[in-house]
């Protein structure tokens, strides 16, 4: 039995895995829980971050707009799937004014470090690259530095230090649609400096786990067991009808978490469904957020649909070790 390592979360947003379901995720029976139009002026609700906060949930949300202008908004639940969304997008505060000059803001993941939550996002800055903020009482966010030179997206903390540093893992890029793409591993003194870069993984370019043969990039904040960080990434496979975005999960060392243990060869979830087939872009699964109750191993994963709409999957932490143990690359 495999344990999550972090804080019992009774009111988990949880459906059982259906009987003869052969699944190790599956899928909310209600999904998507978010529509594309939820939002005041949204075109589109998806790849966004939520957290536990008080008795309910609250979360950072992409909302492209009906400009097709992408921000994100701070979103509030009282049980994790009906959603209510702020009107306006976070308004950040900071000194300096060329880091607070918005071009574009999307994909936010959201932990908590000790005593405040941090927001990374990727942000336009001369191209793509990490933004991060943090806020104590989601009204106030005060932004930092950009991680990173541009181009990079997917920046994606650790939810505590690792050997006294901030750590984090991105996926380097380009200013269009990527067609590469490897996870690397980056860690900080301070939320500013960030160095020591490590190779983590790359695609996997042939017949093995052709589901991950373009590109990869993290998804939601890293789990701690105590077998090692869990980690759901994305990977894309080119098919001729263009990118297919699924998702699968890596087991990484817990202190130098740039080792792989474990890593599924087969997908965990791929774009099946209708509303993960269909859309602004179909034959999208974006995971971007996961919840976790420790003392049932229950995991809530938080995942984008056809760039459109918010769908929910279920596992558990024993569900998805043994499963990578059993399937790993
Ligand atoms: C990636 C990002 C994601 C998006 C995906 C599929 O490059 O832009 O926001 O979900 O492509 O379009």
């Amino acid at each position: 039995m495999a344990k999550i390592i972090g804080s019992a979360l009774p009111n988990i947003p949880w459906q059982d895995k259906p009987e003869n379901c052969r699944d190790i995720v599956w899928r909310f029976d209600q999904n998507p829980i978010i529509n594309r139009d939820e939002q005041k002026d949204s075109n589109s609700i998806f790849n966004s971050a939520v957290v536990p906060w008080g008795d309910g949930f609250i979360g950072v949300f992409r909302c492209d707009n009906r400009s097709r202008s992408m921000d994100i908004f701070v979103g509030r639940s009282k049980d994790g799937l009906k959603w209510e969304f702020e009107d306006e997008p976070i308004k950040f505060e900071g000194d300096d004014p060329e880091i607070l000059n918005r071009e574009y803001r999307y994909d936010p993941r959201v932990v908590k470090i000790e005593d405040r939550y941090y927001v990374t996002w990727c942000n336009g800055y001369h191209g793509p690259t990490i933004g991060i903020a943090y806020t104590y009482d989601f009204e106030k966010f005060v932004q930092c530095e950009n991680a990173f030179l541009p181009y990079n997206r997917n920046g994606v903390l650790f939810p505590r230090k690792i050997n006294g540093k901030y750590a984090m893992v991105s996926r380097p890029s380009d200013t269009g649609h990527t067609p590469f793409g490897d996870i690397f591993y980056s860690e900080s003194p301070d939320m500013v400096y960030w160095g020591k870069h490590r190779y983590v993984m790359g695609i996997i370019n042939d017949d093995r786990s052709a589901w991950q043969s373009k590109k990869i990039g993290p998804g939601p904040v890293p789990i701690e067991t105590d077998e090692g960080w869990l980690l759901f990434y994305h990977g894309v496979l080119n098919s001729c009808n263009g990118f297919v975005y699924s998702f699968g999960a890596v087991l990484l060392d817990l202190d130098e978490p740039w080792k792989v243990k474990y890593r599924t060869r087969p997908y965990l979830l791929s774009p099946q469904k209708l509303y993960e087939c269909v859309g602004d872009v179909p034959n999208v699964v974006f995971p971007c957020a996961a919840l976790t109750d420790a003392e049932t191993g229950r995991i809530a994963i938080y995942y984008g649909c056809a760039d459109t709409v918010t769908g929910l999957a279920f596992t558990t932490v024993d569900d998805v070790l043994n499963y990578m143990k059993e399937n790993s690359l």
